[in-house]
């Protein structure tokens, strides 16, 4: 367990003053959560024998240059899912002294930039159990999107452009390949492993555009799309086990929704975590895939268009290759942007999704995923 130091809590503590959180006391500051890319305290606040918890959180803006531009996305977002009786996070201002100008982050001198929100008490699952939990993921993509059908999708600026956009993922792969090369550092053909893996993405180039194309043609329509859409990012009701709302909203951008299923899909039904060391652990599970499928397709009953439906077996191949991508080529970078806890994480993790694709690929030629989804959709279309 991490503990924080003097300086770090004094820190935290200055900032929690910057929002509008009132005249209580801080009783408690926790280290929360476990994402790779932004960090996350629970601060417990207390004012006489009112409690009150919040989430403190420090933008990393080496991923998300504009913290202010990012906050106006995440704050239009969330005030129109609860203006169409969603629920949702909900943001703290950030207190500007002399400044009528509503803002939810707050820039320190120092550049960092922070945001705060009211912390909901719900199960958040780190894996999946039980089947139901992946009906239950489905259930809560579909309910985001619903809820923001009517949300113009062009208004959100894009936080980081292209995040889905795999064939320039791949050509930004290669050239950190080439640049790795010419610079004479050479990680990438230090070991037999990252030279082994660098085939693998190339022998599969073809085949990076299926959503961009499709996307690019109108048959895959653009949506606002949240993302990162794990199952750790869903809050579950303790009584009801039913999902309450997505979190973790920063990749809420323009996109097919597809960029989610295939997302969702590719973290949960993988049998092995994704820091596993061992491959060969590695399986798509389809029974996982059915139940996602079936929360989603009900979730979303009519909205998809056909190639949304047909194409959801690819968007889980799409998001693991594009994944292992990013894994890889931040091995090759030496690790800037995925936290990682040792040398050569990124590669171990790259491999894993490698070894999902590879499966899913098979189950798409052998047509066992495309016939559980038709499955399902005839089931559908019978009980209507
Ligand atoms: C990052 O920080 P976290 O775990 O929420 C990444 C996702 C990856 C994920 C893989 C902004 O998300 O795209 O799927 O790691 N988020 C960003 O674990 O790059
Ligand atoms: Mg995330």
């Amino acid at each position: 367990m991490t503990i924080l130091s003097h300086k770090e809590s004094q820190e935290i503590a200055r900032t929690v003053r910057m929002f509008d959180v009132g005249e209580g006391l801080i009783d408690l500051i926790e280290i929360f959560g476990e994402g790779r890319i932004n960090h996350t305290y629970k601060i417990t606040l207390r004012d006489g024998l009112r409690r009150s918890e919040y989430l403190l959180q420090s933008i990393n803006t080496f991923v998300f240059q504009d913290a202010s531009a990012l906050m106006e996305n995440l704050a239009a977002v969330t005030k129109h899912i609860k203006q169409n009786n969603g629920r949702s996070i909900e943001y703290i201002r950030c207190k500007q002294e002399g400044n009528d100008d509503v803002s939810y982050v707050y820039i320190g001198e120092d550049g960092k930039a922070w945001r705060m929100y009211h912390y909901i008490d719900a199960d958040v699952y780190q894996c999946i159990v039980h089947p139901y939990h992946a009906y239950m993921l489905g259930q809560a993509i579909a309910d985001f999107s619903k809820a923001l059908s009517t949300f113009d999708a062009s208004s959100l600026v894009e936080t980081i452009p292209d995040f889905h956009n795999t064939p320039k993922r791949f050509s930004d792969f290669l050239l950190s390949v080439t640049e790795d090369v010419i610079s004479g550092d050479c990680r990438s053909k230090k070991d037999e492993e990252t030279v082994r893996q660098i085939k693998f993405v190339l022998e599969r180039k073809d085949k990076f555009g299926i959503l961009a194309e499709n996307q690019k043609s109108g048959a895959l329509p653009i949506r606002v799309t949240h993302n990162d859409p794990k199952i750790s990012n869903v809050l579950v009701d303790k009584k009801t086990n039913v999902p309450i709302c997505m979190i973790d909203l920063d990749t809420c951008m323009p996109g097919t929704i597809l960029y989610d299923v295939g997302d969702a899909l590719r973290s949960v039904a993988n049998t092995a975590s994704e820091d596993e060391k061992d491959a060969s652990l590695v399986d798509f599970s389809t029974v996982i895939f059915e139940s996602f499928v079936r929360g989603f397709l009900k979730g979303m009953s009519g909205l998809l268009t056909d190639a949304e439906i047909e194409l959801i077996p690819y968007s889980v191949w799409i998001l693991a290759m594009e994944l292992g991508m990013r894994f890889l080529k931040d091995h090759i970078d030496g690790n800037k942007y995925f936290k990682t806890q040792y040398d050569g994480q990124n590669l171990e993790r790259a491999r894993i999704q490698f070894k999902l694709a590879e499966v899913v690929e098979q189950k798409i030629e052998d047509g066992e995923l495309s016939g559980i989804v038709y499955m399902i959709v005839s089931e559908m279309q019978k009980r209507e």
